[in-house]
């Protein structure tokens, strides 16, 4: 057995310990003392090979060099973190005065922004806005609209059904217009009315023009003596205000729908402008052309009976048309599926700030 002089070896530990100026310098002579190949371990394996009496005399001077070796190695790792600590506090200031990172602002979706326009701008004309269900009873959503089961229209609006769970044999769908609003409306308030409602509807429809929800507006007016000529104005007024430009020229059209008699689809007059269509002007010009826009009509005398009013009493006219699509034409998007993929880089692009508030006398569209 070589003779291992355990104060020396300890003393020369515990001043290499005691000099070690950083905790990297320190963790290495952790290492090179009770690692797995250190000094110390090495000593300890020695017992391995000593007989019982050299081992119950030389053992309990190893175990307590690694003892005093392990509480120097943890006594200087203290100093050393207190030491850095008092370090940063000394250099690390906080200055109060600088400004503060600015809040991530979210913003607004076109479908709203647009939704914001149209309310303030028939708010003017003196609309209500009115919202309903978007899980619709058949009664509201088709027979009172003048689309009896077996309609041939029934089958332009097919949609999502499912059981009625208060009717066993019945069943709910989701609506496909917001038309049964202005029902529940006429059902609950009476005559006379003037509402626009706004809202999500639901087809079975799905391609790169058509998804299988989407948004409308529909307005409805009802009083004593409501004609042709007060939708013609109602809609030329809501347009101008909408597009912002006076030059707005209105085409109607004769047309059908099962809720409408008679029925008129409009147009609005285009100009081609670097190879974009530009609304403004008559569709009659050289090189401009007309594009359908939204549907309307005089109220049928039998949706106004079927939600208890007296059509020789009350008239009205009512319009519909597609949000999405007044925010295609009016902000230049040009895929309506990208409205509804949640994209936040196509929201940054298109979405508009929640502080720019529509008004009229502001102007309603954003200054994107
Ligand atoms: C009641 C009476 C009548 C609402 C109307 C249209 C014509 C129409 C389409 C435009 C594009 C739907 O979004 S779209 O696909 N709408 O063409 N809607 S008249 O008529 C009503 C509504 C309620 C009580």
């Amino acid at each position: 057995m070589t003779y291992v002089d355990y104060a020396a070896t300890g003393q020369e530990a515990l001043s290499r310990i005691a000099q070690a100026d950083d905790l990297e310098t320190l963790e290495r002579l952790r290492v090179a003392f009770l690692g797995k190949q250190g000094s110390i371990s090495g000593l300890l394996k020695t017992l391995g090979s000593m007989t019982s009496e050299q081992r119950q005399s030389e053992g309990p001077k190893i175990h307590a060099l690694r003892e005093q070796v392990t509480s120097a190695l943890a006594g200087r790792k203290a100093e050393l973190e207190q030491a850095e600590l008092e370090a940063r506090l000394a250099t690390e200031t906080l200055d109060l005065s600088l400004p503060a990172p600015e809040a991530r602002l979210g913003s607004v979706h076109p479908v709203s922004q647009v939704m914001d326009e149209l309310a303030e701008i028939f708010a003017d004309m003196g609309f209500a806005v009115a919202t309903g269900p978007e899980i619709e009873d058949d009664w509201h959503n088709f027979t009172a609209l003048n689309m009896p089961e077996s309609h041939p229209a029934r089958a332009m609006h097919d949609t999502f059904y499912f059981p009625d769970p208060a009717d066993g044999g019945g069943r709910m769908l989701l609506r496909t217009h917001t038309s049964p609003v202005q029902v529940r409306t006429m059902v609950s308030q009476g005559a006379p009315v003037r509402i626009i409602a706004p809202g999500r509807v639901y087809r079975s429809d799905s391609d790169a023009t058509h998804t299988p929800m989407f948004h409308q507006v529909e307005g409805l007016v009802i009083d004593r003596g409501i004609h042709l000529g007060h939708l013609k104005w109602t809609l030329e007024t809501f347009l101008k205000a909408f597009f912002e430009r006076e030059d707005i020229v209105l085409r109607l059209r004769p047309s059908y729908f099962p809720f409408t008699e008679p029925s008129v689809e409009a147009d609005v007059g285009f100009a081609h402008e670097n190879g974009r269509r530009v609304l403004g002007g008559s569709g009659d010009e050289p090189g401009h052309g007309w594009m359908e826009l939204l549907g309307s009509g005089m109220v049928n005398r039998r949706v106004i009976e079927m939600s208890g009013l007296d059509p020789d009493e009350w008239q009205g006219f009512a319009f519909g048309v597609g949000v999405d699509r007044l925010a295609m034409l009016k902000y230049g998007m040009d895929d309506l599926r990208a409205f509804f993929d949640g994209d936040v880089r196509w929201l940054r692009h298109y979405g508009f700030s929640p502080f720019d508030q529509p008004t009229l006398s502001a102007g309603v569209g954003a200054r994107a």
